[in-house]
């Protein structure tokens, strides 16, 4: 049996949308997804229990940060990612490369991989195909991604071509490193920057492969909303049906719905906790800056009907709003609650309508009251 696979429940008559089930050797969740992100093996302020309360089913971790500090023997010590972190739902892990390939001038890439200096403490490092999937065989988690380049934006179509041809013969390497791996199913990436050719030629290469699943990497990376959604659509109907489709670095609720209206089944995202630390709440309305003066006697909870532990139990507006100007960690971690558990509500809410038939309305209705600031 393939360590991850795909079961698709509805799909949308009028859009892409589709309604499914991913399952892994650590439980099955519905899709669409959206997945917190515990980059230092730790959702920033959230128990592995509360994440599990709030409705998550799967969460991503990074290689990157992990192979740094503590080190993958460290965790291959404490038995894997999940007993190091106590959390038995899924996990997936990103390969390194995007984080690597943002460090601007202390890296350099190679056929080979990319050699970097690590932010912790300068020293040399060396991330290849290889050592991604050596690293992320230590963490054990569910789902590994390819080591790719993500192509900045904007790039010609020269680099764009060889960078492209390049994260495909690393992608060979990765499948190469993990067939004796059990339990763990890769993804490969698709990458080619803006350009629809190689967008096609990328995607039937990394397809032909047979992997257990396909993300779609390179985008919202500065690039204008209609250019990530064209693209975007155009690469999604070259997956197959049958294997989920994961867009990555996704999470501000407009490009969620987009999206998944274009047939996306996973997404990720630091938005909702990193906007929670810096003291703002995500509603069906939009965004609420808690430290403003509009807040400071408004003794209702954040979002009326909300059933996150945050307002289900009734911290209101003005209490968050001090503890957030006190810079109380509790006011950051009512916050991040908040926001995670919306999330989570979103993508169901989604999900129900597009098994109710009623996607279409659904996204209408949410942009009608949804601003974005
Ligand atoms: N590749 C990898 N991780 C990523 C991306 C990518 O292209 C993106 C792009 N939005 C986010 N995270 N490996
Ligand atoms: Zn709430």
């Amino acid at each position: 049996m393939a360590a991850i696979t795909y079961e698709l429940i509805r799909k949308d008559e009028t859009t892409g949308a589709r309604a499914g089930v991913i399952h892994t050797p650590h439980g099955s969740f519905p899709t669409p997804i959206f997945m917190p992100v515990g980059t230092q093996a730790t959702v920033k302020g959230v128990s592995p229990d509360e994440l599990r309360e709030l409705g998550a089913g799967i969460i991503l971790s990074n290689t990157y940060h992990l192979f740094l500090r503590p080190g993958m023997e460290l965790v291959r010590e404490a038995g894997g990612l999940h007993r190091f972190m106590h959390w038995d739902g899924a996990i997936l892990t990103d390969s390194g490369g995007f984080q690597v390939f943002s460090l601007g001038d202390l890296r350099k890439i190679t056929e080979e991989g990319a050699t970097f200096r690590s932010h912790i403490d300068g020293s040399k490092k060396f991330l290849s195909p290889e050592v991604s999937m050596e690293v992320q065989k230590a963490l054990g988690s569910d789902i590994v991604m390819a080591f790719d380049e993500c192509i900045p934006y904007p790039a010609d179509h020269t680099y764009a071509k060889a960078s492209t041809e390049r994260t495909q013969r690393w992608l060979v390497r990765c499948r190469d490193a993990m067939a004796d791996a059990e339990g763990q199913g890769l993804f490969g990436i698709v990458q080619g920057g803006m350009y629809r050719d190689l967008r096609a030629w990328h995607a039937a290469e990394v397809t032909a492969l047979e992997l257990p699943g396909y993300a779609i990497g390179g985008l919202s990376v500065g690039e204008p909303h209609e250019l990530m959604e064209e693209i975007l659509s155009y690469t999604v109907e070259l997956l197959p049906a049958n294997k989920p489709r994961y867009l990555m670095g996704v999470g501000t609720p407009d490009y969620l719905l987009t999206g998944v209206r274009h047939g996306i089944d996973m997404f990720d995202c630091v938005f909702p906790t990193r906007v929670a630390r810096n003291g703002m709440a995500m509603t069906w309305t939009g965004r609420l800056v808690m430290k403003n003066a509009v807040h400071t006697h408004d003794h209702t909870v954040i979002e009326e009907g909300c059933g996150c532990y945050t307002c289900r139990n009734g911290y209101t507006r003005a209490y968050i709003r001090h503890l957030v100007r006190a810079e109380e960690i509790f006011g950051l971690r009512l916050l991040t609650l908040h926001n995670l558990y919306f999330l989570q509500e979103f993508m169901r809410r989604m999900r129900a309508a597009i098994i109710a038939g009623t996607f279409s309305a659904f996204y209408q209705d949410f942009m009608n009251h949804y601003h974005k600031k």
